[in-house]
């Protein structure tokens, strides 16, 4: 049985890992990309989008782009060119785009999509800051019965990459993440705790780099750009690769152990704005509808990566 999804995210060099990962597997069947501000404006992040659906060739076609928003419910847009540079796809050469934006509204396609397509097919997959799956659920609250699943990356139980306790998603929408955690719909927060096991070593870039195609040369100089500004703003030896943990959950949820947890966020604390808080007291609840990923199995998820990159 093949996920129906959205991808929504704001590529940023680990959103185009995802889409690559969602192309390159056959049991994805990707409804539409739409995109939102974040690691760089809304235009740079939905041109990143084209040009790696372009460098897709085959497997992208077909395969829209529908931009959305352009700034956060309430704050100010503060992009990460620190990490993601001034294209917000820095270190290597972007593809030229083989199609145009479509000509709607990611807010309004999520709700199209979900809405003509049977309850309980379309998954969710936000990979950005939450501005345009909170609209949606807001423009059409039947979307909380009829989506499967959210499966987002952000927030985090243990700490934050943009404060101590926000991690980068979450605090650059908060008001949206509020919303889409307290919505009424089943979510997996696949947060820091869980991304930061998914560790670009130079072996993994030695055993996508022997793949040996215009693809999986283009990963290879994203993830030499990420390390790089990885070792320089946060101190790591090698980059996570967060964003295309979510799509391998669904390919195979093995890869992810999980914990149902009761979510929130947090949107007034003067140094804990953005943060998620995750209550993980007591034995684990049942009738819990939010879970958050505790650990990844590494070598699983790295061979369904490089599988997909060496379908397409
Ligand atoms: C990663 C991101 C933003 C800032 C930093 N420092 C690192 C982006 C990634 O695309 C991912 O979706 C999420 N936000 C991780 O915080
Ligand atoms: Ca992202």
């Amino acid at each position: 049985m093949s996920h129906q999804v959205i991808l929504d995210c704001d590529p940023g060099h680990d959103d185009a890992v995802a889409m690559l990962l969602a192309l390159g597997s056959p049991s994805i069947d990707l409804l539409g990309v739409t995109t939102v501000a974040g690691n760089q404006t809304l235009a740079k992040v939905t041109r990143n989008a084209l040009s790696v659906l372009a460098l897709s060739g085959h497997a992208g076609a077909g395969v829209g782009v529908y931009p959305g928003c352009a700034r956060p419910l309430v704050r100010e847009l503060a992009v990460a060119e620190d990490i993601h540079g001034e294209s917000g796809l820095d270190g290597v050469e972007l593809p030229v785009p083989t199609a145009a934006p479509r000509d709607e509204h990611a807010v309004d396609f999520i709700v199209r999509t979900v809405m003509k397509r049977p309850p309980g097919t379309v998954t969710l997959v936000p990979t950005g800051p939450l501005t345009n799956i909170a609209l949606a659920v807001r423009r059409e609250p039947r979307l909380a019965g009829r989506v499967r699943e959210v499966v987002l990356m952000g927030g985090g139980y243990q700490r934050g990459n943009t404060t101590a306790v926000a991690e980068f998603n979450i605090r650059t929408d908060p008001e949206a993440a509020h919303i889409v955690v307290n919505e009424d719909w089943p979510v997996t927060m696949v947060g820091l705790d869980l991304t930061h096991q998914a560790l670009a070593t130079p072996a993994v870039e030695r055993e996508i780099a022997g793949i040996g195609s215009p693809v999986s040369d283009f990963v290879v100089g994203l993830l030499g750009f990420f390390r790089q500004a990885y070792q320089r703003q946060q101190g790591f030896a090698d980059p996570p690769v967060h964003d295309p943990c979510t799509i391998a959950y669904l390919l195979d949820p093995g890869v992810l152990t999980t914990r149902r947890a009761p979510l929130d966020v947090e949107l007034r604390g003067e140094l804990t704005a953005g943060m998620t808080v995750a209550d993980l007291r007591g034995p684990e609840p049942e009738n819990c509808r939010s879970q958050v990923a505790v650990c990844l199995d590494r070598e699983r998820f790295w061979s369904l990566v490089v599988s997909a990159l060496r379908a397409l």
